[in-house]
């Protein structure tokens, strides 16, 4: 049986051992050549090709230079849906008070902002004062920098965030004159003002920068201040007569409503 079948099987191998189907033409290099160049459209595609060939290269090169301004080209493999988030604050809304407390008093500073428009970030309050009306006999005396304690009274303020803001606080040391200090009410949770890179649908992240329209209302700003009144130095009775007096201090209390623009723009990852 298999000497039968492999009868026609060598003869098919014998044909194909003698067939020359370029009829026995050489194919050497030139040939080739001038046959894929030798029309006219075969040259107008390799002439496309070259370009492309010389095209490539500087096109990754200086790929980063074509990317939309605010993409950023980091490190990886593929691209991705990070995107970068920052933030654009803008002093919506300013306003100072200047009053002068008598030692002891207590005077509440007003302060109200209503406008639901502006998306706020946050409120910052400024107390500030030098020590003007401090005086004695004995110039060897130091002046001393009086206190004025800060309260944030929120009770007419809709609602702002607790963690993060500030709502106390106080001039520090007597030996520090002028002096300042800020207290920060927030009004969109976890803001910071960093910018930083995440995941996610776009418009998951800007909806989580929003005020929620906290933030409106009447502030009250509580000083209580304490004078602070320097001495002649040495043993002796204190206060004694040459020692400094005076009647009070001139506070002053300035309000910034800060508004946020958020703004979210995608990571572009190529290969690195
Ligand atoms: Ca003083
Ligand atoms: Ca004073």
């Amino acid at each position: 049986m298999l000497v039968k079948r492999n009868k026609p099987l060598k003869g098919q191998i014998h044909q194909l051992r003698y067939v020359e189907p370029d009829g026995g033409e050489r194919l050497d290099m030139d040939t080739i050549i001038s046959k894929w160049f030798s029309s006219t459209e075969q040259k107008v595609t390799w002439a496309i090709s070259l370009a492309f060939f010389i095209m490539f290269p500087i096109y990754f090169a200086f790929f980063s230079s074509f990317l939309p301004s605010g993409a950023v080209v980091i490190g990886g493999s593929s691209v991705t849906g990070e995107w970068d988030v920052s933030f654009q604050e803008t002093d919506i809304a300013t306003s100072e008070e200047t009053q002068f407390l008598m030692d002891g008093e207590e005077y509440i500073f007003e302060y109200t902002f209503e406008d639901i428009v502006p998306n706020l970030g946050y409120v910052e309050i400024t107390v500030s004062h030098g020590e003007t009306d401090e005086s004695g006999p004995n110039p060897l005396a130091q002046d001393q920098c009086d206190n004025a304690v800060g309260q944030m009274r929120m009770g007419q303020v809709n609602d702002f965030v607790r963690p993060g803001s500030t709502t106390e606080g106080d001039s520090g040391s007597p030996n520090n004159c002028p002096t300042s200090y800020t207290m920060t009410v927030l009004l969109m949770e976890n803001y910071t003002g960093e910018s930083y890179t995440d995941g996610g649908q776009k418009g998951e992240i800007e909806g989580m920068w929003v005020d929620n329209g906290f933030g409106r209302g009447e502030y009250r700003c509580q000083i209580t201040l304490e004078t602070r009144t320097g001495d002649n130095p040495g043993p002796g009775p204190s206060p004694g007569p040459t020692a400094n007096n005076e009647d009070g201090e001139e506070i002053t209390v300035s309000w910034r409503v800060v508004g946020v623009e958020v703004s979210v723009t995608q990571v572009v990852v190529i290969d690195a």
